[in-house]
């Protein structure tokens, strides 16, 4: 029987590209964003390859929309093996005296409560059934700490806690918990952080080699394919251009 795999904020990026990468890989699929019409092209795309792909569409900061769209799951569909939380966003690159709150409000509902939202409700189908893998998707942010990152840092930091945290309390019943940190990878993220400013997202990319999102996938395909005794705790990806958070070699 085919495994199953719940990805969250699949309708671009990393999620996306996971997902496809999950589904060549055999997977029957859960794919989520706010984004209705881009999971249905998406789901249409997978289903080529044989693999069953349902669609969640519900915005991950709203507690009752998160269960609301859990509670439409079958019985079949609740048995998660694999729980890619990679749903998330920075917002804003304000410095802490200048921040909005709309943004700060944002980044810690999606990244942390949007993600402890979904972990609840998966983990404990992996309890009762004494397996399962969580992959979180943390970032170079979540390691390093760079000048007006403050709130998005701190979110992706408290992902690395989480992490931790989950990998201690999951470990008697042989749950894997794993996360990413990936540097600069080139996908809508930068846009969204700038309001739809596309000239500063581009800048962000601009005369180096970034990651792009399948290479994000295909670190994680790496996770995923471990044999049973071994767990990857954390992985730091970055592109060669990038050597830490604020260090980075451009070509002019
Ligand atoms: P994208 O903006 O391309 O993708 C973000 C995904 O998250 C989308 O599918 C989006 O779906 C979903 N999402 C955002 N907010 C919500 C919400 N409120 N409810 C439901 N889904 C939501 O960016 P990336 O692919 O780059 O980002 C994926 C993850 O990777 C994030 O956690 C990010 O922090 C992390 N990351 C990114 C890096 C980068 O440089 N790009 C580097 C390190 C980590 P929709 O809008 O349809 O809701
Ligand atoms: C995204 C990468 O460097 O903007 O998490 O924090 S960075």
């Amino acid at each position: 029987m085919r495994k199953r795999a719940l990805v969250t904020g699949a309708t671009s990026g990393i999620g996306e590209a996971t997902a496809i990468k999950l589904a060549d890989l055999g997977y029957n699929l859960i794919i989520t964003g706010r984004r209705r019409e881009r999971l249905t092209t998406l789901q249409k795309k997978l289903e080529l390859k044989g693999v069953s792909i349902t669609t969640l569409a519900f915005d991950i900061r709203k507690k009752q929309e998160v269960e609301d769209a859990w509670n439409q799951l079958s019985a079949e569909e609740l048995k998660i093996d694999i729980l890619v939380n990679n749903a998330g966003l920075a917002s804003g690159l304000d410095p802490i005296h200048n921040g909005k709150l709309d943004d700060w409000e944002a980044m810690i509902d999606t990244n942390l409560k949007g993600l402890l939202y979904i972990s609840r409700l998966v983990s404990p189908g992996m309890v009762e059934r004494r397996s399962g893998h969580i992959i979180n998707v943390s970032s170079i942010a979540g390691v390093e700490v760079y000048a007006n990152g403050n709130v998005y840092c701190a979110s992706k930091h408290a992902v690395q806690a989480l992490t931790k945290g989950m990998r201690i309390d999951l470990l008697p019943y042989s749950i894997k918990v794993s996360s990413i940190s990936p540097g600069m990878v080139d996908t809508e993220f930068s846009t969204v952080r700038f309001h739809g400013d596309k000239k500063k997202a581009d800048d962000v990319y601009k005369d180096l080699t970034p990651l792009y999102a399948n290479d994000v996938a295909e670190a994680i395909e790496f996770i995923i394919t471990r044999p049973p005794h071994v767990n990857v705790n954390d992985m730091l990806l970055m592109p060669t251009n990038q050597a830490s958070a604020t260090c980075t070699h451009r070509k002019n």
